[in-house]
This record gives C-alpha cells, sequence and structure tokens, in this order.
C-alpha cells in the first residue's frame, strides 16, 4: 500500500522547518491547518492575537500551496468546520483516507494528551515528532534536571551557551563572564527618539480575519484594532532588523525600565513571532551575536537578549513539561482571592496596574517587568488565586501559550511552586515600582506613604503578604533579612500595615 501521510500544522508551528513537514512528501501528502473555535476560547483570547495567528496560519497555508504542497485549510466560517482539532482531524481522516498521522508535538499537555488518544480514536497510526525549534529537547532536559536539589535557570544556561557556542571563546564565556545582569537596571528616561517596534498595515487577508473577529469574537477581552503586527516570516524578519537596529544597542541597559505611554522602550516585541514559527529562536540569537560582533551592540545587551532566549525561554519549557499535569495545580501560598475585575478593564486609581493593563488590552503586549513586578507582583501580594492569575496571562498576550506562560506565571511571578522556579517571591512594595519607572508621579496615591488611605497600597500588601505566609516564607534564608526587619518593627507599626492591608483588601473584594 502506498503511503499517504496526513500533515496536521498547529497554529503555532507556522514555519517550513517544522519537523512534520520534513518527513512528508509533496506527491502524496496531505497538510491540514484548522481556525478551530476550540482553540480559540479554552481561554477567551485577546482579539488581537486570534487575528495574528489566524492572519498568520491564512499565510502560511499560501506560501506552502505556492511551493507545492496539498493543504485542507479550514477557516472558522467553514460550515462543516466542527470546532475542535480531534473532530477535525478525525474528519480529514475520513475525506484522505491517509494510512498514518504526522503531527510535530504540541505546545500544551492538553493538546498531547488528547493527541496521544488519536492512534486508538482514529485506528490509524500517530507519529508525534519532536519539535526541533526548541534547542533543549524534553528529554534533554528531563536528564538534566535529574538528581539535581535545585533547578536554577543560571546553571541550564550556562550548559546551553556551550552547546550552541554563542558568546563562547572555546569553553570561556566571552568577556570573562557568564551574565552581565548587574548592568542592566538603569531606570529609563522620557525621550522623544525612543525607539517603536515595526508596524505593517494590515493587507487583504488580514482585513478579511479583523472582520471575522469582529463578528465571532466580540466579546473577548481587547482591541483588534489599530492591527499593527506582522504576520509574515518576511514582516517579522523586518520586525528583528528593526529591533537590531534601534533598540538592541538600549536593551541592556533599559531591560527593567518602565515609563508611562512607552509601551515598548527597549523591548525587542519578537516573542509573538518566535512562538509562532514566524521567526526561530537560534536564528535570532546568531543575528543579534552578529551584531556584537560589528560592535553595534555592546556585550551587556547582546548576553541579556540571548539569556532570555536560549536560557529563560529554554529553561521554562523544560520546566513545564518536567512539572505538567499537576504544575498547573500548585498554590503553595494557598492564595483564593477571585482576580479583581479591573483587571479586565484597567479602570483603577493604581497608575502602575493601570498602565500596564490598559496597554495589554490595546497591544496584547506588557513587558516582562510590567507583567512580572506590577500586575503579577499585586496578584501576588493581594493573594489572587494562581489559576486564575495563569488564565488571565494565556488569555490576554499575543505570544501566550501554556508551556511559556505558566512556568512564568505560576513559578516565577506567582511563587505557586514553592520556589521550584525562583528562589524567592519577586515581592516588591511601591518602592521598587517607584526606582524603575516613573509611574507613581501620575497617581493618586503616594508612594512614600506607608499606611492609610492615600497610601501606595502595593506599601501595607507587601508587609501584609510577608507577614500572612510567615509559615511558608520564613525559612526562606534570601528572605531572613526582611523577615528581621519585620521583626524589629514595634507592633503599633506592624497592626497599622496590616490594618491598611485588610482594609484595601475588603474594598478589592
Ligand atoms: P524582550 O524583552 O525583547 O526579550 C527577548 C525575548 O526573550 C522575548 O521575545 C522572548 O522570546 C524571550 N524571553 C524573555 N523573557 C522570557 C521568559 N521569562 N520566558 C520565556 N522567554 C522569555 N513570554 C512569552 O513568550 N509568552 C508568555 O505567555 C509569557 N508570559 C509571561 C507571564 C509572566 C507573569 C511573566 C513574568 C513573563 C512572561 N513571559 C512570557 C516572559 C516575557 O515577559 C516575555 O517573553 C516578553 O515580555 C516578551 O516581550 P519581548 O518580545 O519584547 O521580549
Ligand atoms: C492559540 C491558538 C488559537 C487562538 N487558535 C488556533 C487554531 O485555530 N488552530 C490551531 O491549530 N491552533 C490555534 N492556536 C494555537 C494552539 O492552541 C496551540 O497549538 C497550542 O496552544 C499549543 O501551543
Ligand atoms: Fe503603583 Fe503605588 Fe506607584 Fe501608584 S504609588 S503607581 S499604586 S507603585
Amino acid at each position: 500500500m502506498s503511503s499517504r501521510k496526513l500533515v496536521l500544522i498547529l497554529g503555532d508551528q507556522l514555519t517550513p522547518a517544522i519537523s512534520s513537514l520534513g518527513v512528508a512528501d509533496k506527491a502524496t501528502d496531505r497538510i491540514l491547518i484548522v481556525e478551530a473555535v476550540e482553540e480559540a476560547t479554552y481561554v477567551r483570547h485577546h482579539k488581537k492575537k486570534i487575528v495574528f495567528l489566524f492572519s498568520a496560519m491564512r499565510h502560511f497555508a499560501d506560501s506552502l500551496r505556492k511551493d507545492g504542497w496539498a493543504v485542507d485549510y479550514v477557516t472558522l466560517q467553514d460550515p462543516d468546520n466542527s470546532g475542535s482539532l480531534t473532530s477535525e482531524v478525525g474528519r480529514a481522516i475520513e475525506c484522505f483516507a491517509p494510512n498514518r498521522l504526522v503531527i510535530t508535538e504540541p505546545g500544551e499537555w492538553r493538546l498531547q494528551n488528547e493527541m496521544e488518544g488519536w492512534s486508538k480514536q482514529f485506528g490509524l497510526s500517530v507519529d508525534i515528532l519532536d519539535d526541533t525549534r526548541f534547542l533543549c529537547s524534553k528529554r534533554t532536559f528531563a536528564a538534566w534536571a535529574e538528581g539535581r536539589k535545585q533547578l536554577r535557570m543560571e546553571f541550564f544556561y550556562r550548559e546551553m551557551r556551550k552547546q550552541t557556542g554563542l558568546l563562547m571563546d572555546g569553553a570561556t564565556p566571552i568577556g570573562g563572564k557568564w551574565n552581565f545582569d548587574t548592568e542592566n537596571r538603569k531606570p529609563a528616561k522620557s525621550d522623544l527618539f525612543l525607539p517603536q517596534p515595526k508596524g505593517f498595515e494590515p493587507d487583504e487577508i488580514t482585513r478579511e480575519v479583523l472582520d471575522l473577529v469582529d463578528t465571532e469574537f466580540a466579546d473577548h477581552f481587547g482591541d483588534a484594532e489599530p492591527f499593527w503586527f506582522g504576520v509574515t516570516p518576511a514582516q517579522a524578519n523586518k520586525a528583528l532588523d528593526a529591533f537590531i537596529k534601534e533598540a538592541l544597542p538600549g536593551f541592556g541597559d533599559y531591560q527593567d525600565a518602565m515609563l508611562t505611554g512607552e509601551r515598548f522602550l527597549y523591548h525587542s516585541v519578537l516573542s509573538l513571532y518566535i512562538n509562532a514559527g514566524l521567526l526561530d529562536p537560534l536564528d535570532v540569537c546568531k543575528r543579534i551575536q552578529t551584531a556584537y560582533e560589528s560592535g553595534h551592540a555592546p556585550l551587556n545587551a547582546t548576553e541579556g537578549f540571548i539569556r532570555q532566549i536560549i536560557g529563560w525561554r529554554e529553561y521554562v519549557r523544560g520546566i513545564y513539561w518536567l512539572k505538567m499535569p499537576t504544575y498547573v495545580e500548585e498554590n503553595a501560598l494557598d492564595a483564593q482571592r477571585a482576580l479583581p475585575d479591573f483587571y479586565w478593564t484597567g479602570e483603577t486609581e493604581m497608575a502602575c496596574l493601570r498602565e500596564a493593563i490598559t496597554q495589554t488590552k490595546e497591544e496584547a503586549y506588557a513587558h516582562h517587568i510590567q507583567r512580572l513586578m506590577v500586575t503579577g507582583n499585586f496578584a501576588m501580594l493581594a493573594g489572587v488565586a494562581p489559576k486564575d492569575v495563569h488564565e488571565w496571562y494565556l488569555a490576554v498576550y499575543a505570544d501566550a501559550y501554556e508551556w511559556v506562560e505558566l512556568p512564568n506565571t505560576l513559578g516565577m511571578s506567582q511563587f505557586a511552586d514553592g520556589g521550584l522556579l525562583a528562589s524567592k517571591p519577586y515581592a516588591s512594595s511601591g518602592n521598587y515600582i517607584n526606582k524603575m519607572s516613573d509611574y507613581c508621579r501620575h497617581c493618586s496615591f503616594d508612594v512614600k506613604q506607608k499606611t492609610g488611605e492615600a497610601a501606595c497600597p502595593f506599601n501595607a500588601l507587601y508587609w501584609d503578604f510577608l507577614a500572612r505566609n510567615d509559615d511558608v516564607l520564613r525559612g526562606n534564608p534570601r528572605l531572613g533579612q526582611v523577615y528581621r526587619t519585620w521583626d524589629r518593627m514595634d507592633l503599633a507599626k506592624q497592626k497599622s500595615y496590616r490594618e491598611s492591608a485588610k482594609a484595601f483588601l475588603e474594598k478589592l473584594s
């Protein structure tokens, strides 16, 4: 019997280099790409994210057809579209009668679990191939993690530097150090010449998708327009070129900075392209290294950027697959509060949260420090249930897929895994936000006041968080100093912090 393969390509696998295509044959095999309502609604994804993915999927299907592949592209509004990836695979199997189904492993446990049942369900062989876009396979990560007491990113990162040879001089790191983060904590100043990420006019395909999203997902969070993301590899490469030229030199210095009205600063806004397949992570790092070698970008920026990709990005994926499916249920601090409504509206008197959430609504983007130290920090201090926080982050960002979002949210930002990923909670009072941003100058709360109605809520919440979680956190060696400060405070001051926090949290509910 001749071989007829059906190759399912998912919405975040949009590259001709995807491993499933590598084993397929244009002459005999069929590609399936599906706009599935279930994928767009299992969390109600941001409208801009759906426009980005559906438009990029349609452009990718066109490019595959031009390259000679037989592609079945099922649009959301196709009357025969049954709504889920599983049921659409079933329908394609009936039409095309393949004798094998080939897929590159998905990025989410939920789908991997479903796919593992497909062979039995459909009565044919299913090959689930490694996703070779990642530099560290799940098996390699599990072997690295085996027997280690602590899974610190820094040590994993050094292995990845050696494996890729990026910024290496033989066995030694270029510049004599692995990590230049101490140079990367400067606050930024408003400046007319701040770089902006490269934007693109929506073409006809994107316009059609904008209309579709407007009708089908009208009740989802976020603004679809103005839509300026790239939707093809060529556009994503132009965005990379523009980032390298204009923003990379400042990326390191201002990595942790935040400024009112400046949504992107020196960040790359490339994660959505890398995660969907429009840019290859290793190629991106090589381009960044070339910019360093030509003298265009300093080492602290280059190393910082490469660390985010071959370090953090690979590391969180490894943690996700090592710890799922139970990871999503972890709640080490037993946080139970519902996510405040203002996360969906941006309507709050707290300027830092208003800025971060409003730009999230308009751009489906916030940079790392906004995600970690503003929206994440506040949710953790207020004791919001980590699963609610996770579902919010998964829905609202254009780059969010569970493999990358969940460890960042539940582990790094909420400390819900009890310290597997972060050696201490990323908790801070208003002081940190004031140091790294100008938000406090635009806020109706006073960052210098510690307690009372006019005081910055982060101040009392910070101490209340530490006092509330004393039994879990006090033993953490990195928190010794803060607990000593708390212990030295007189009882009246402690009481006043706790009462201020209580009054604030009661109003929040
Ligand atoms: P830049 O600041 O320009 O960084 C360069 C690249 O490094 C990014 O494009 C990204 O590919 C990678 N990167 C940087 N930090 C991380 C990280 N911690 N983990 C993985 N990759 C990283 N990133 C996502 O891609 N998807 C998510 O759903 C996501 N959710 C997050 C949730 C929380 C609570 C936090 C604290 C972080 C999250 N991140 C997530 C990581 C990081 O915030 C984003 O990758 C980054 O803000 C994307 O913007 P950028 O492309 O401008 O990044
Ligand atoms: C995120 C997403 C959305 C919104 N829509 C689709 C879709 O219609 N079809 C599809 O194949 N994939 C979609 N995706 C991406 C998948 O949910 C993604 O493959 C998983 O989140 C795993 O990373
Ligand atoms: Fe945020 Fe507090 Fe500063 Fe207001 S004063 S912007 S709430 S940190």
